[in-house]
């Protein structure tokens, strides 16, 4: 198994100290590891060891010089180099590039400090070896060398015979599974009145995994949805794990595009085209903006659910409860009525909705939700009019 070489090269060796440390201190002594820790001012002439200048173009602060690091990396860099940049305009630093990094044999990290590292360093390094310039996330660090830190360790723990338990690299968050990691709990079991949850001390490891993967899928909705695909976030968590908001006229183009999906689906299931839904335009839904209380659910930026209500004299009407044809099945309609029935004013004493009356999954649902068939029903043969009393009213 060949060591793997990491060059980290900055204007604060000492930043690099907890290297020594923690996890690679050990990989170093096995071998399998080689890291060296560079001063930038090693690759300076002049009598102030100067990495700095005024940026072209003007602006605050200072930029590094290209030559001391143009020097650096002709003396470090060789074929096999993979140079890695910190820098809050870089890619996400995540685990798989971490896992990309770690099958390099060399990598070469260049910590910026000021405003950042001259421009051409990189795109002239780009001409001989790859480049990654990443970032650890959204906020701003004075320098590179806490990413170095953050990198070389989330790489270094994933060399082949580093990890004591190579294990533990599967289950653990933002691995395999894509799922935050589940909660976990050693002795005693009974901790300041909090107890451990019965399934982990019952020993059945079937129930344990189900109750582990459970945890890890409703973190993961509540905490990342951006990690799960929508049906899962839809699965995994209530309407928490999504943007959930009252429509605006800019939400106007994207439900009318949901709307027409949807009513294709309810057009095939009640074999006629005649269902107004499919006959409205844009300007019929800015307009309906205007008129009724749209509620817009999102999840990772998409559109994936919506439904409206108004009030009619004591009638809440209930209406347009859409959801994406490919997200359905996961409960996110019965959230939506729920929804939209919580947002009934409190002159409403009755919740009354239309659908197609060939309409299976939604008369399921509704009357699973109390709605019943109202005894007055449209003339209209191929709708049924449902309704239910506003909880708690008379
Ligand atoms: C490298 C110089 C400071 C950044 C002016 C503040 C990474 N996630 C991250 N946040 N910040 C960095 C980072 C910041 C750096 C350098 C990485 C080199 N600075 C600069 C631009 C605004 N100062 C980072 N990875």
């Amino acid at each position: 198994m060949s060591a793997v070489r990491i060059d980290v090269v900055t204007i604060f060796p000492g930043y690099l100290d907890p290297l020594g440390l923690s996890l690679p201190g050990r990989a170093q002594d096995n071998g399998l590891l080689e890291v060296h820790v560079h001063d930038l001012r090693r690759w300076t002439h002049d009598r102030h060891r100067t990495v700095d200048d005024t940026p072209y173009g003007g602006g605050a602060g200072m930029v590094m010089r290209p030559e001391p690091w143009g020097e650096a990396l002709d003396e470090l860099v060789t074929p096999d180099t993979v140079v890695v940049v910190p820098t809050p305009a870089g890619e996400p630093f995540t685990q798989a590039v971490a896992a990309e990094l770690a099958t390099a044999s060399h990598l070469l990290v260049a910590c910026g400090r000021y405003e950042g590292i001259d421009q051409r360093v990189v795109d002239e390094a780009a001409t001989r070896v790859p480049v990654r310039e990443v970032s650890l996330g959204d906020y701003v660090l004075n320098g590179g060398e806490v990413a170095a830190l953050a990198v070389v360790e989330a790489v270094v723990r994933l060399l082949p015979g580093f990890m004591g338990n190579p294990a533990s690299l599967v289950e653990e968050s933002h691995g395999e599974s894509g799922l935050l990691e589940h909660p976990v709990y050693t002795r005693p079991p009974q901790w300041r009145g909090h107890d451990v949850p019965d399934v982990l001390l019952g020993g059945d490891h079937a129930r344990i995994a189900a109750w582990r993967h459970e945890q890890s899928v409703r973190r993961t909705a509540q905490r990342r949805p951006d990690l799960l695909h929508p049906a899962r976030a839809l699965a995994g968590a209530g309407l928490e794990g999504l943007e959930v908001r009252t429509a605006t006229q800019a939400d106007a183009g994207e439900l009318l595009t949901l709307q027409l999906a949807c009513w294709v689906t309810e057009a095939h299931a009640n074999a006629t085209w005649e269902i107004p839904p499919l006959h409205e335009t844009l300007a019929d839904v800015q307009g309906s903006l205007r008129t009724w209380t749209t509620f817009v659910v999102r999840a990772q930026g998409r559109l994936v659910g919506a439904v409206r209500g108004r009030l009619a004299g004591e009638t809440w009407d209930v209406g347009r409860l859409m959801v994406a044809p490919d997200l359905r099945g996961l409960g996110l309609g019965r959230r939506l009525l729920e929804l939209v029935e919580d947002a009934a004013p409190g002159e409403a004493r009755t919740l009354s909705l239309v659908t197609g009356a060939a309409s299976g999954r939604n008369l399921r649902m509704y009357r699973r939700a109390g709605y019943r068939r109202a005894r007055h029903q449209p003339a209209d043969p191929g709708v049924v009019l449902l309704e239910k009393r506003v909880p708690g009213r008379a």
